[in-house]
């Protein structure tokens, strides 16, 4: 293989980014290996994206079947130098005192547990090769608090110190670490999983907005990955024009 293809492994691949992410690598040439639980949005972007995409079924909290996947990849697909670690998800948006702590916990498993253990499977034959590159996808939230981010902007919080620490580690393998960190996007599943099908509530956030899309966070991974092997870019944050940082609160009796 030439040191401008790349095999792709891409979780959350069935949605959103990961789907956008697919999309742009296959139709550059790229083999995708696509990583999620809906086996039926994986076959559909199979059909889609045939012969570069190879579609796995996968629970990225389940870490024996993420070993197992990644130990049992057909031979075109094997020798992936490009884990994208994207399944996520943030579930509900009340002050931490009312959240559901089975949501806390759903995000940390996911957020965190899910994408350690993609890493963990992945990372040894990238070592292995001399080569290879782990995308994490984290998110604004990891450095902005917000009210009712509390545990979604936390485990984007591991994420970016996670990304730091791989760095750390791969020191001298030659494997290149980024985060990519969007902050309000559009065109995903995102907002109607976090408000558990509420369509008029997943709306809310994006009305009257310009949010960015998924391409445009595909773009960002792509250009880090595209970059040459010489080049580490450790994070992208990004956020669309029409969103900006607020200033700090001060509550006033009265
Ligand atoms: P989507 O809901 O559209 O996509 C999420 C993807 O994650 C789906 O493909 C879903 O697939 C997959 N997924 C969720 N849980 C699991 C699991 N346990 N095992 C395997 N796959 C799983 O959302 P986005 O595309 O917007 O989000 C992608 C990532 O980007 C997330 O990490 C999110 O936190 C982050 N992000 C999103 C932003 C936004 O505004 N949209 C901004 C910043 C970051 P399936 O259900 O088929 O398993
Ligand atoms: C998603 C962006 O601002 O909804 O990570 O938390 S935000």
């Amino acid at each position: 293989m030439s040191t401008d293809e790349h095999t792709l492994f891409i979780t959350g691949a069935s949605s959103g980014f990961g789907a956008a992410i697919a999309r742009m690598f296959t139709g550059q040439g790229h083999r995708v290996v696509a990583a999620a639980r809906r086996t039926e949005r994986l076959a559909a972007l199979e059909k889609e994206l045939a012969p570069l995409l190879h579609p796995v079924a996968l629970d990225v909290r389940d870490r024996d079947s993420v070993m197992r996947a990644a130990a049992s990849l057909p031979a075109d697909f094997a020798a992936v130098d490009v884990l994208v670690n994207n399944a996520g998800l943030a579930l509900g948006l009340g002050p931490a005192h009312e959240a559901d702590p089975d949501e806390w916990q759903r995000m940390v498993d996911t957020n965190c547990a899910g994408l350690m253990n993609c890493t963990r499977a992945l990372l040894p034959g990238m070592v292995d090769r001399g080569r290879g590159h782990v995308v994490n996808i984290g998110s604004v939230a990891a450095h902005y608090p917000y009210p009712g981010g509390n545990v979604y902007g936390a485990t984007k919080a591991f994420v970016s110190q996670f990304s730091r620490n791989l760095r750390a580690d791969l020191h001298g393998t030659g494997v290149r670490v980024t985060c990519v960190e969007p902050g309000l996007t559009g065109g995903t599943e995102f907002s109607e999983v976090r408000f558990s099908g509420d369509t008029e509530r997943a709306a809310a956030p994006y009305a009257g907005t310009d949010p960015l899309t998924p391409e445009d966070v595909a773009e960002a991974v792509h250009w880090a990955v595209s970059l040459p092997a010489r080049v580490n870019i450790n994070t992208v944050e990004m956020m669309p024009v029409v969103q900006s940082t607020g200033p700090l609160r001060v509550h006033r009796e009265g």
